[in-house]
């Protein structure tokens, strides 16, 4: 059986990261093909959301915590985890969901069924057919998503994926391995910009991409993390990468 890991990172998730656990270990009984186990990369959460994994660590083989010094971003945590993921825990896959339930377990069976017919990354899209995003949100975080997702698009001069920040994911090693050398070299790990840079560089790598339509529900608990510094570093980065490649040509 095939060894995969659902890499989550935390911080100050105490209350959705014992929810999740028990949601994913529910949905683990569907997936006969593999051998699946949760990884919480922890910031070192005040709230002690890492005492919590460490407990459940200790009654379930299938749960690991890895605790960072500190808060260092979710592209550093991203990052972390997946190392963790493919070098100690020996995963064939990887799997990224954020901890607030917003990327429901439920769908993990048919994103496991496209690396299963040969995909190599597939996201989980909430700009396709049969994909949404919150009702409720409040206007100016629609328009930021839907046009941030369009801006990446047109920058990039790619239609490969419709949601270029959706962290609800699954990818093989080898594109963690063709891909990380290649975006440390751009040091792009901040905020939503690990997102995008992974995909683009695991697109432009010729990677065998594509997509599951994913309902994102709004979180119920904990609070947001999504600070200013998220959209001060997108457009930097999409300007810089739209650059490089109009030299390159
Ligand atoms: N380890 C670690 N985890 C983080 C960090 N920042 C965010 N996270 C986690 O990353 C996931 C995504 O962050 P969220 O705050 O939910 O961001 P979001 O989903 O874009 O925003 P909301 O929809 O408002 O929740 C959550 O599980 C967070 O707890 C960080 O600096 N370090
Ligand atoms: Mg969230």
């Amino acid at each position: 059986m095939s060894k995969l890991v659902v890499v989550i990172p935390t911080y100050n998730e105490k209350e959705n990261t014992k929810r999740i656990i028990v949601k994913l270990r529910r949905t683990f009984l569907k997936l006969k093909k593999w051998n699946p186990q949760i990884l919480i990369v922890d910031g070192n959460s005040p709230d002690g959301t890492s005492i919590v994994v460490k407990t459940l660590s200790q009654k379930y083989k299938n749960v690991h915590l890895l605790l960072e010094p500190q808060k260092r971003g979710l592209g550093a945590a991203y990052l972390s985890g997946m190392k963790h993921a493919f070098g100690r825990l020996k995963a064939e896959i990887a799997v990224t969901m954020d901890a607030d339930l917003s990327h429901d377990p439920v769908c993990l069976p048919k994103i496991l069924n496209k690396i299963e017919t040969g995909s190599d990354f597939v996201v989980g899209s909430r700009y396709i057919k049969g994909g949404s995003i919150p009702k409720n949100w409040p206007l100016h975080r629609k328009f930021l998503s839907i046009f941030g997702n369009l801006a990446t698009q047109l920058l990039l001069e790619s239609r490969a994926i419709n949601d270029w920040t959706t962290g609800y994911r699954a990818f093989r090693k080898e594109v963690f391995q063709k891909v990380v050398p290649v975006m440390e070299k751009d040091a792009a790990f901040k905020g939503y910009t690990f997102n995008i840079s992974f995909a683009y560089h695991t697109i432009e790598a010729g990677f065998k991409v594509s997509q599951v339509p994913i309902n994102f529900i709004d979180r119920t608990a904990g609070d947001s993390k999504l600070g200013m510094e998220y959209l001060f570093y997108t457009p930097i980065f999409l300007v810089k990468t739209r650059l490089k490649k109009f030299l390159s040509v």
